[in-house]
């Protein structure tokens, strides 16, 4: 949530027009995942029409029945995990939200430590200085990630422990701590997966212009190669960004994170180019400076749609509303997907945007458009959509007091976890990841001890049957990430957002698992077994197929 909007207000994900009124209309309120019904039906009051998407063909008449209603099949026991045996079950974290020890060895600033003084720019003046202290801890956090029994950590790197400056020379005491890092989760096993950046921008080079000046992709680049040099002989899997619609949307457009900038949408536009440039060029650094086993990805803040029911039109409605670009703000996926994986800007967003397009050499676009392994899908919710009277798709309302997380822009829409893999699959034709998927709640340490969370477990139960779903329809998800192993520095809201599987006592920095923490341990122990009330066979004792 930013400071500058009122609190009730939802900031992020949220910002589509509609999208509060907007969601999932299951038959029972809190029957989540979505339930087939009619197509066409009227619009309930306070829903927001969307504005006409350009007409696709359906591909059967509307009105005809789906031969299988999604709930039947993602909550069917099966007598196979439909999760493959090398499933990547995972927790993530980013740099500033968990590392602390911000002025420590040679670390230089980054804009998020210059924000977070700001009068009222964050949370009860909070900052990420000292955070979950995982800079010293680090050793503990990895040992609770063992006893979990992740099979990989995501985590990122702070550019500017690794480059004071941003660019020039190395802080070799910044690249101690991620060797230190890495040489505990190789001794317990764990899979690092490395993002270059998330967030934390050198303040230095925000100095000299940041994403606005075009230098940025070779900084980037520069950084990227650095990085690659001195961990790369134990990463494998790489992002090279976080969440572009966050750190240029919100950073610089809206002025409710790091930066702060409010630039109008020609500068803005720039800023985001030359984001997708940087990665271009971050994506060819680190092909050069690592071995060919490396997979490299790019992570979006992904803006999901789920079909009001399986019918066709109600389908074809919510793929078209999920990649249209319609509205000026950062909150859709073409826009930061189809010039890094098509080589193209989306045609109705460059219409929209007309004369405030930035002008650049066509080349730009070949630089953004190196090849990727895979899509980096940062999942939190979904809003539904379904085709209207008129053909066109329209959002469908919520029902008040319908389930939010901690955080306003959250409603529990499990759907999005089937429904944005096989939206984007269908598109992009890429294998994807889940890099993050979480609730907030407002935990607490209860009398006797513990802390329960049964809304998490709930959460990610609902959430990682639609993804069993989806796998079990072939799509080629390798792996989850839950939103995050520790409770951290939630941005602008500070420490008032929980949404680690461990509760972090920030007096004490004292660690408690909280009950999810044995909910989701048993899950990855079973493959995903326990998700269907632990029927199902391992995949190795399987021998029916
Ligand atoms: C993602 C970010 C994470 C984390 C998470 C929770 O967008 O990549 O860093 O913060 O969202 O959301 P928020 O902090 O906005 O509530």
């Amino acid at each position: 949530m930013s400071k500058d909007e009122p609190r009730k207000f939802p900031s992020r994900r949220a910002m589509l027009k509609g999208s509060l009124a907007g969601g999932v209309l299951g038959a029972s309120g809190l029957a989540i995942a979505a339930t087939p019904g009619p197509s066409g039906a009227p619009l309930p009051a306070g829903a927001t029409p969307h504005p006409p998407v350009p007409a696709a063909p359906h591909p059967a008449a509307p009105g005809a029945p789906h031969p299988v209603a999604p709930a039947q099949l993602a909550h069917r026991p099966a007598t196979v995990s439909p999760f493959p045996r090398d499933f990547a079950w995972g927790v993530a974290t980013a740099a500033y939200q968990v590392e602390g020890a911000a002025a420590e060895d040679g670390r230089g600033p980054s804009v998020w430590d210059v924000f977070s003084k700001k009068p009222g720019a964050v949370f009860e003046g909070q900052s990420g200085d000292v955070a979950c202290d995982h800079y010293h801890r680090y050793k503990e956090d990895v040992a609770l990630m063992k006893a979990l029994g992740v099979k990989s950590y995501r985590f990122s790197v702070s550019w500017t422990r690794v480059l004071p400056e941003g660019t020039g020379a190395v802080n070799q005491k910044g690249v101690d701590f991620y060797n230190r890092l890495l040489d505990e989760l190789g001794k317990a096993g764990i899979h690092p997966m490395c993002t270059l950046f998330h967030w934390d921008f050198p303040e230095a080079l925000y100095k000299r212009g940041g994403w606005l000046n075009r230098d940025v992709a070779d900084w980037f680049a520069d950084y990227a190669a650095v990085v690659a040099d001195k961990l790369g002989d134990r990463v494998k899997a790489w992002v090279t960004q976080n969440e572009p619609q966050c750190y240029i949307g919100q950073g610089l457009r809206d002025g409710t994170h790091a930066p702060g900038d409010k630039l109008k949408d020609p500068q803005y536009l720039l800023a985001a180019h030359n984001s997708m440039r940087a990665h271009g060029k971050a994506v060819q650094a680190l092909r050069a400076h690592t071995k060919p086993d490396a997979k490299v990805g790019y992570v979006l803040s992904t803006q999901l749609t789920q079909p009001a029911s399986e019918m066709p039109g109600d389908v074809e409605a919510a793929r078209r509303a999920v990649f249209a670009v319609h509205e000026r703000h950062q909150w859709n996926n073409s826009w930061w997907m189809d010039p890094v994986l098509l080589g193209a800007y989306p045609e109705d967003g460059v219409k929209l945007y007309g004369k405030d397009m930035p002008s650049f050499p066509a080349a730009d676009l070949t630089e953004m458009k190196q090849p990727i392994d895979f899509i980096g899908m940062n999942i939190y919710k979904a809003d539904t959509w379904r085709q209207g009277k008129d053909g066109n798709p329209e959002q469908v309302p919520l029902p008040p007091g319908y389930p939010r997380s901690g955080v306003d822009w959250q409603p529990i829409s499990p759907g999005c976890m089937y429904w944005g893999p096989r939206y984007f699959h269908e598109k992009y034709k890429l294998p994807m990841s889940i890099t993050e998927n979480g609730l907030s709640t407002r935990d607490q340490l209860f009398l006797d001890g513990k802390v329960h969370d049964p809304q998490r477990t709930d959460f990610m139960h609902r959430y990682l049957l639609e993804l069993g779903r989806g796998l079990r329809e072939g799509l080629p998800i390798t792996g989850y990430y839950a939103w995050s192993i520790l409770d951290n520095f939630e941005w602008a809201d500070g420490y008032k957002q929980r949404f680690g599987l461990v509760y972090v006592d920030y007096q004490t920095q004292k660690r408690i698992p909280k009950e999810s923490f044995d909910w989701y341990k048993k899950v990855i122990a079973s493959n995903g077994a326990s998700l269907y009330g632990g029927k199902l066979l391992p995949p190795t004792q399987v021998t029916d197929g």
